[in-house]
């Protein structure tokens, strides 16, 4: 019996398949364009926003992200609500957010992000923390976050507490 190129092709996608099936961390994502906001105001919260590439077949989902910058790190998503005829965008808590295979999960101002309640240390433009995404398939992957300047992070984010437009009197409040 000899194999023709048809019968070459399926034996090979039987074994890709095989490898996938075997080898479920293979899943790989790519970490780009990370930044987060300053703290600011008394509400010592901050926001971190990122690209998340799964460069693989298999559909995943970031579960958490965890660090020591935060009394709690949280995924959040921005919903817009309605008040007395007024729409106004307010953050809610996600289980998860699906990163497509072969796709990308975008983290945005105005929309999916991740929440830093209580920094331990106030961030200020410069700073740099580290945090660790925990998916359902990939390897947990190490990022390294660089605050940056308000302006530079295009921020649309609502009313969580801070005051843009001012930052805390040195030596107060914490
Ligand atoms: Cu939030």
């Amino acid at each position: 019996m000899r194999f023709g190129r048809r019968e070459c092709f399926s034996l090979y996608g039987l074994l890709a398949a095989f490898i996938m099936q075997a080898t479920p961390a293979l899943a790989e994502m790519t970490v780009t364009d990370i930044r987060a906001r300053p703290s600011l105001g008394a509400a010592h919260n901050s926001i971190v926003w990122m690209t998340i590439r799964n460069t693989s077949a298999m559909p995943d989902r970031l579960l958490r992200a965890e660090g020591d910058v935060a009394n709690r790190v949280e995924l959040h998503t921005h919903v817009m609500e309605s008040h007395g005829g007024r729409v106004v965008l307010r953050m809610r808590p996600v289980a998860d957010i699906p990163v497509p295979a072969e796709g990308e999960a975008r983290l945005e101002p105005g929309g999916l992000h991740v929440m830093l309640i209580g920094v331990r240390h106030p961030l200020r433009p410069g700073d740099r923390f580290g945090l660790r995404l925990i998916f359902e398939n990939a390897s947990p992957v190490e990022i390294t976050v660089p605050v940056l300047k308000l302006s530079e992070t295009m921020t649309r984010h609502g009313r969580d507490g801070s005051t843009p437009a001012r930052l805390p009197p040195s030596g107060g409040g914490n």
